[in-house]
């Protein structure tokens, strides 16, 4: 980013403002991810791409990588037996079909382990119960078919435990999601029927 000014003034301005540009993008490089979202495959994107989106409007570091217990089981294990070294807190798993991606990680780190079953077919319920029906001492905590907006969310609360400028921007979120009944409850009381009666 850079922009030419004619006044000195308005240069000092921009020079000013090209370094935070370039500081900010410093810090951001040097930051090191809290949160890793893993999918089974790339066609499991379309899904998993909403807990980046999340995470990101947070302004939470993640990473995001593609990695299958069934075709690449020793890099699943590298990843999983590392995750804490690298201060990953939390791990975001997507997969569908016979996911076995979740609980593997599960059962290779202590980092608490967020499940999102993938609807690949079957309408993800064979998704949904590998994932969910864990054996006991290896949980994965499993949100609903294709329900990565609320894995990237319940990660969010995770990290807020320890965090308060991150508790402050989940109370402003979870504000903007009132709202939104609010106005949708203005908007439904100008619905007119014959017998509505408020
Ligand atoms: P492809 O589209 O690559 O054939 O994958 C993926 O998550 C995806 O939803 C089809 C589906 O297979 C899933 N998959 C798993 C695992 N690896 C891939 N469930 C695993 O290790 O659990």
């Amino acid at each position: 980013m850079f922009v030419l000014f004619q006044s000195p003034k308005l240069q000092i301005f921009a020079v000013t403002l090209n370094k935070i540009f370039y500081k900010s993008l410093k810090l951001l490089n040097n930051m090191n991810a809290e949160v890793s979202i893993i999918m089974g495959s790339t066609s499991d994107l379309p899904v998993m791409e909403e807990a980046a989106k999340i995470l990101n409007e947070l302004e939470i570091p993640f990473e995001i990588n593609a990695l299958s217990a069934h075709r690449t089981p020793d890099e699943v294990e590298i990843f999983a037996k590392s995750a804490s070294d690298k201060g990953l807190k939390v791990i975001i798993a997507g997969a569908g079909m016979a996911a076995a991606l979740p609980g593997v990680i599960a059962s290779m780190t202590s980092i608490p382990i967020i499940g999102v079953p993938i609807k690949a077919s079957m309408d993800g319920w064979d998704s949904l119960l590998s994932i969910v029906q864990m054996p006991p001492g290896i949980p994965v905590a499993t949100v609903g078919i294709n329900a990565a907006r609320n894995a990237g969310i319940l990660a969010a609360q995770m990290l807020a435990l320890s965090n308060p400028e991150l508790q402050k921007r989940l109370i402003i979120f979870k504000n903007s999601l009132k709202e939104k009944v609010v106005k949708a409850n203005q908007d439904l009381s100008k619905v007119k029927f014959d017998f509505k009666v408020s």
